[in-house]
């Protein structure tokens, strides 16, 4: 059975947002137009305490997109972003929630972060989500959402790792850095994973 996974569509990755990502807005109608096709929908949210450490304010002298060393692995600092709670951790407003059956909340820990849906970037806590795709039958595991050089780029690693088929809709997601992209897009096509536009999917 096929699901889609829905990764941090939340307002402060879009337009206008604390980490916007150029044009992230223009996801939302392809996610919704997706939705009808699957049988499960779940999505994940980035969700910080005020005090994460990968937010550049939290670290003196430090500024956003300066990279540091925190427990042995390079950590990108981000402005804050995703705080729990406040609007910005929000979903976008026009993306439509009926159909999200869970919602796996990640970098919740104030000491490390947690780019993938699955683990914390240590691999040492799991969200849950492989347990529950598991349990409900998921084989296929459709993503989309942001950053798709980020958060959905390690979501598709661990799950392939999980033992799930993955496919990655191209125009439901949105790079951070489309350069990144580039290379992440021929890295994961390598790694069997499907790319694919929503219109391959979509039923007339
Ligand atoms: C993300 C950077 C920091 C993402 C989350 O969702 O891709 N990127 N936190
Ligand atoms: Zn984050």
């Amino acid at each position: 059975m096929k699901a889609l996974v829905i990764v941090d569509a939340q307002i402060d990755f879009m337009p206008g947002g604390a980490l916007a990502i150029a044009n992230g807005d223009s996801i939302v109608p392809v996610i919704n137009k997706l939705l009808p096709e699957f049988e499960l929908v779940v999505a994940t949210q980035d969700w910080h305490p005020a005090n994460h450490t990968s937010f550049a304010s939290n670290h003196q002298g430090k500024k956003p997109f300066d990279i540091i060393e925190l427990f042995g692995m390079d950590q990108v600092l981000w402005p804050d972003h995703c705080v729990q709670g406040t609007k910005g951790a929000g979903f976008h407003p026009e993306m439509e929630t009926l159909k999200i059956t869970a919602i796996f909340r990640k970098g919740i820990n104030p000491e490390i972060d947690s780019y993938s849906g699955f683990f914390d970037n240590s691999h040492l806590h799991s969200t849950g989500l492989a347990g529950y795709l598991r349990e409900k039958g998921a084989t296929v595991l459709y993503f989309c959402g942001f950053a798709a050089d980020i958060c959905v780029y390690f979501s598709i690693i661990d799950a392939l790792n999980e033992g799930f088929k993955a496919v990655l809709v191209e125009d439901a997601t949105c790079p951070l850095n489309p350069d990144e992209f580039v290379k992440i897009r021929t890295e994961l096509q390598e790694k069997g994973v499907q790319i694919i536009r929503s219109n391959m999917i979509i039923s007339q």
